[in-house]
């Protein structure tokens, strides 16, 4: 058992069988169909040795040989009887393990995109696009090989040999022995081979992950490529990375032609025992013509189960390292989950959010992000969250929907602990607009739905409207039909910020959170979203982060972050009063501050910053 195993609930064969929920009756039958139609393989060379036998006797009697025809006959049918039966058995056999391994595969699959779903942000920051896709398929397949293939070769090559060696010593022990006192050689070079090839399959599969989370990189980046006009130097990497992908699967796979002349020569040497030693059997008459016909018709079958090992072994380890990266997300739990006795909240919240010294730090990362936050959002209240670049504004807001956890500190929405309600529950009282805006491969309409499959059309009119999205939408070739997001149209950064904005909106929530949503729209737009944020129809308390002091101008309170903590806090006026940061920040984007003060201050310079 390797390291990886260790630390999973179930071992890897385990793992596999609680997947095979449901088939797991197909599949016992499937192994114990292998046992009977290798048990039967036998029949062909037992009744080759049975007639010959009869042959020699009729010879031996001087009857002629057509007085005996009806003996061969029963003989002859007896064996393409069986044989044909043994042929359906493998067919359905066949069948029935292919059946098993893409039902088990099915199951596995599903269940692990629903746990990759279910993740928190610690996850996503672990494990790279390329490498969770490397998991979900070529991973999945070796599994799935395996229960098709591997487990099958395996029974087979244990079956047909059991029985060869059985029969051998039935018929006579001591030529079976020596025979078979050869076998114990293989087994040896074998486990030496384990050895040699188990961390080359582990190394092998780390390659192929990280030549597709390059490749998934690099497509998905494209345009940065071509902007710095990269392209030789991206394909010189990938180059590398394929080569290097190669010779770490030429070297596993010429692993086992460095065993694979011994196996061979102990493999060989098996008839040539048998014609020694039943040469001088026959010529001592310890055994039969027809005995030693039997013998080696069958020798095939104690050959071949020790030359496949080295190929199962193999597929094996293949199989032993892919499961081990399949698990591995199968096993993870996401740290930020549902309380054991959550809370329901499936109406909506007053909206009132409270951070009571709130610090803050990513596991990852070594200084505070957030230090000793206190601030609260009364229902219905505009806060604004302004500060330079890096002082921790996202990081703040993406505790509200619980995505991080405070190290200290409680967050609070309508005097609960966030994490005390259900997630589903709190999440969907929340429209966030996030900084990243991501937009699906899906038409305008379906993506400002996203949140609430039932929208009407006039419904996601109206939310288009108050994102002043309506203008350009009805421009696009298929106005809300349009398709968007990778295979689609292209939008601006401002257009896709106001779809995502409507978006947010569109499911009417308790707490808006706004993460620098209008930075890219010109200021007569973003005064149009202004006036629908306050004409909500739905009472609703906003979290804004911005930039531009036209934005944060008409908030409630607005906060100053600075280096993680909040420095300054009060309305436009009180804080320019007071001359601290904020108040430089508006002489810096209006010009002359007496005009700033309870007048219009986006006229001038407000798109610095944004
Ligand atoms: P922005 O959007 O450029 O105006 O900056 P903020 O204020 O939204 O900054 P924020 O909260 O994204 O980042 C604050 C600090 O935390 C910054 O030093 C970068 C760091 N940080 C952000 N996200 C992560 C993360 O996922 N892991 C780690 N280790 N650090 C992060
Ligand atoms: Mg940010």
């Amino acid at each position: 058992m390797d390291e990886q195993e260790k630390k999973f609930p179930k071992s890897r064969f385990g793992w596999l069988w609680e997947n095979m929920k449901g088939r797991r009756a197909l599949y016992v039958t499937a192994m114990l169909g292998t046992v009977v139609y290798n048990t039967l393989q036998l029949v062909v060379p037992y009744f080759s040795g049975k007639i010959v036998d009869l042959f020699n006797e009729i010879n031996d009697t001087g009857d002629s040989i057509a007085a005996h025809s009806n003996e061969f006959y029963r003989l002859i049918i007896t064996m393409i009887v069986l044989t044909l039966f043994r042929v359906t058995v493998v067919y359905l056999d066949c069948m029935a393990y292919e059946s098993v391994s893409q039902y088990a595969l099915f199951r596995i699959r599903n269940f692990l995109y629903d746990k990759i779903q279910r993740q928190d942000m610690k996850f996503y920051s672990t494990y790279r696009t390329g490498d969770l896709m490397t998991r979900v398929t070529g991973d999945l397949d070796a599994v799935r090989h395996n229960i098709a293939w591997v487990v099958r070769s395996i029974i087979e090559s244990i079956t047909l040999y059991t029985a060869a060696a059985v029969y051998f010593l039935i018929m006579d022990w001591k030529l079976a022995i020596s025979i078979l006192l050869i076998s114990p050689l293989i087994f040896f070079i074998v486990v030496r081979f384990k050895k040699t090839v188990t961390p080359k399959h582990r190394a092998l599969r780390e390659k192929l992950a990280g030549m597709n989370t390059y490749a998934q990189e690099n497509i998905s980046g494209n345009r940065v490529v071509k902007a710095f006009a990269r392209e030789e130097y991206e394909m010189e990497k990938f180059d590398t990375a394929n080569t290097d992908f190669r010779d770490t699967n030429i070297d596993t796979h010429y692993t086992w032609l460095h065993y694979f002349p011994y196996v061979e020569t102990v493999a060989d040497a098996l008839p040539v025992i048998l014609l020694l030693v039943g040469g001088l059997f026959i010529i001592s008459g310890q055994i039969t013509m027809g005995e030693y016909v039997a013998f080696s018709g069958l020798i095939w079958a104690i050959c071949n189960p020790m030359r496949q090992m080295g190929n199962i072994m193999n597929e094996f380890q293949r199989f032993s390292a892919a499961s081990a990266k399949v698990m591995e997300i199968y096993y993870s739990e996401a740290e930020i989950v549902d309380a054991p006795d959550a809370i329901a909240h499936p109406g909506r919240f007053k909206g009132e959010v409270v951070f009571d010294h709130v610090s803050f730090k990513y596991e990852d990362g070594k200084l505070p992000v957030l230090k000793d936050i206190s601030f609260t959002a009364h229902p219905g209240e505009t806060v604004a969250i302004i500060g330079e670049t890096g002082c921790g504004k996202t990081s703040l807001i993406q505790m509200i929907p619980r995505f991080y956890e405070p190290n200290s500190g409680t967050i609070t929405v309508d005097g609960v602990n966030v994490n005390r309600y259900k997630l589903e529950d709190l999440r969907k009282n929340i429209g966030l607009a996030t900084q990243d805006v991501l937009l699906y491969s899906d038409t305008i309409e379906g993506n400002i739905a996203y949140g609430v499959s039932h929208l009407t059309a006039n419904e996601v009119v109206k939310f288009a409207r108050a994102s002043a999205a309506e203008e350009f939408i009805l421009k696009m070739p298929e106005g809300y039909d349009t398709i968007v997001g990778e295979r689609g149209v292209g939008l601006s950064g401002g257009q896709k910020q106001r779809i995502s904005l409507a978006r947010a909106l569109a499911i009417e929530p308790s707490i808006l959170i706004l993460d620098d949503t209008t930075s890219a729209v010109d200021m007569e737009t973003e005064k149009h979203i202004q006036h629908s944020l306050r004409d909500l129809e739905f009472e609703c308390t906003k979290i804004i982060i911005a930039q531009r002091i036209s934005t944060t101008k008409f908030a409630d309170n607005i906060l100053v972050l600075k280096d993680g903590s909040i420095i300054e806090e009060g309305t436009h006026d009180e804080l320019i009063k007071k001359g601290g940061y904020y108040s430089e920040l508006v002489k810096l984007q209006v010009g002359d501050i007496t005009e700033a003060v309870g007048a219009a201050p986006e006229a001038k310079g407000g798109a610095a910053n944004g």
